[in-house]
């Protein structure tokens, strides 16, 4: 019998309040209206992002439905979508690709200018939502809200991938491997021969070593506070690990040692200040460029030296790789098809949606990578 057009009652993890589990609910999905599309979700990651949500970190209004590295298959669309059909393999992706405002119009810029992260509504474009639990409306979280069975999404925040691609991986392709991917390749450009620093080794930090490695790096290396995150570092391709505890001065003077004052790329995959800090400060004054990927709590401002930049430093930033998503995401699926990164290399766990929080305990005890819940 079909769902199209009818409420879809199934289940999904709610966040009702900050720094509390998240609840397994019975929630009501509404149809998709004209320019959406209603999906039914199969696989999603759990990415640092939620959890920076969780804890108050990254403000996103509740309650909401959480989740943003999702996969699955168009369950039903609304009017006057012409980019998907019921039945398509999907990802939903957190930064649309509109293809008319200023950002998607220039060829050099991917956070298209009607993203639901600057100033999150947690809503539909059209400023509602399509879940209610309890009889409450609930949140959207980014335009995606993939800790669900039935999502509902607009149509520039979806894009359709190859029928064939495994759920349970190319999920990943919707935030954290892109992420950290793209910010090598995209937004610092890393050159054959150089040499890299990655700060922060979950999964968006792994995957900017699979990306300083496939653009020819000759040096990367890893940092992290958790030493047991540095055997699948080596195994992606970083050449040395360092532990920021183990030094009594601070890390950014060990990396300039390390790598004879030459750093020319620096990442922050941590979210926080000292980090970014320290990312800037190890690259070459004249010529290193650091680039943030992480996002430090809300209400936390850093202070800089102006010199750090006019000596010729590029300082540089970027959500999701800087990918423009509708254009690139089908693609990265075709490269992940054809083997071109090691995106398995990146699961750790697998574990059904109703064990959501223990994904979670897993990330908090800095025992999983990516905790991928089948859905
Ligand atoms: N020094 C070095 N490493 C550290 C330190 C420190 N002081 N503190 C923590 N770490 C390590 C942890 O041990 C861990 O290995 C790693 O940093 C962080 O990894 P995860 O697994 O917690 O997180 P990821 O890789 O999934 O995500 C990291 C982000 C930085 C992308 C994320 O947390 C974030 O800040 N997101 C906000 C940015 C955003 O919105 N991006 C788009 C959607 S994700
Ligand atoms: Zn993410
Ligand atoms: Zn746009």
């Amino acid at each position: 019998m079909s769902t199209a057009g009818k409420v879809i009652k199934c289940r999904a993890a709610v966040l009702w309040e900050l720094n509390k589990p998240l609840s397994i609910e019975e929630v009501e999905v509404a149809p998709p209206k004209a320019y959406e599309i209603r999906i039914k979700l199969l696989a999603t990651g759990v990415c640092g992002s939620d959890d920076h949500v969780i804890a108050g970190h990254f403000f996103t209004p509740l309650p909401v439905i959480l989740g943003h590295e999702g996969a699955g298959i168009v369950e039903s669309i609304g009017k006057g979508v012409t980019a998907v059909k019921p039945g398509d393999a999907v990802i939903p992706v957190c930064i649309p690709q509109c293809g008319k405002c200023v950002v998607c119009k220039n060829p050099n810029a991917s956070f298209c200018m009607r993203n639901d992260v600057t100033n999150p509504r947690g809503t539909m474009q059209d400023g509602t939502t399509r879940f209610t639990c309890r009889g409450k409306p609930i949140h959207h979280f980014i335009s995606t809200s993939t800790f669900s069975e039935y999502t509902v999404v607009d149509e520039i925040s979806i894009v359709k991938i190859d029928a064939a691609a495994p759920p349970e991986k190319v999920c990943l392709i919707g935030c954290g491997f892109t992420t950290g991917y793209g910010s090598a390749l995209n937004i610092a450009k890393v050159t054959p021969g150089s040499t890299c620093v990655v700060i922060g080794l979950g999964g968006v930090g792994l995957s900017v070593i699979i990306g300083c490695k496939a653009a020819g790096a000759a040096r990367i290396i890893g940092v992290d506070i958790n030493k047991r995150k540095f055997t699948k570092a080596k195994e992606l391709g970083a050449t040395e690990c360092v532990s920021p505890q183990d030094f009594q001065k601070p890390i950014e003077e060990v990396l300039k040692e390390m790598s004879g004052g030459v750093v020319d790329f620096s990442f922050e995959a941590v979210g926080r200040i000292d980090t970014v800090l320290q990312a800037l400060l190890c690259c070459h004054e004249a010529f290193g460029v650091s680039v943030i990927i992480g996002v430090p709590p809300g209400s936390e401002n850093l202070s800089m030296s102006p010199m750090l930049l006019l000596t010729g430093r590029t300082w540089k930033g970027a959500i999701l790789g800087g990918f423009k998503t509708k254009d690139c995401v089908p693609k990265l699926v075709d490269d992940y098809m054809a083997n071109k990164f090691p995106l398995d290399q990146l699961i750790t766990h697998v574990l059904p949606l109703e064990q959501i929080n223990e994904a979670f305990d897993l990330l908090h005890d800095g025992k999983s990578i990516r905790t991928i819940l089948t859905i």
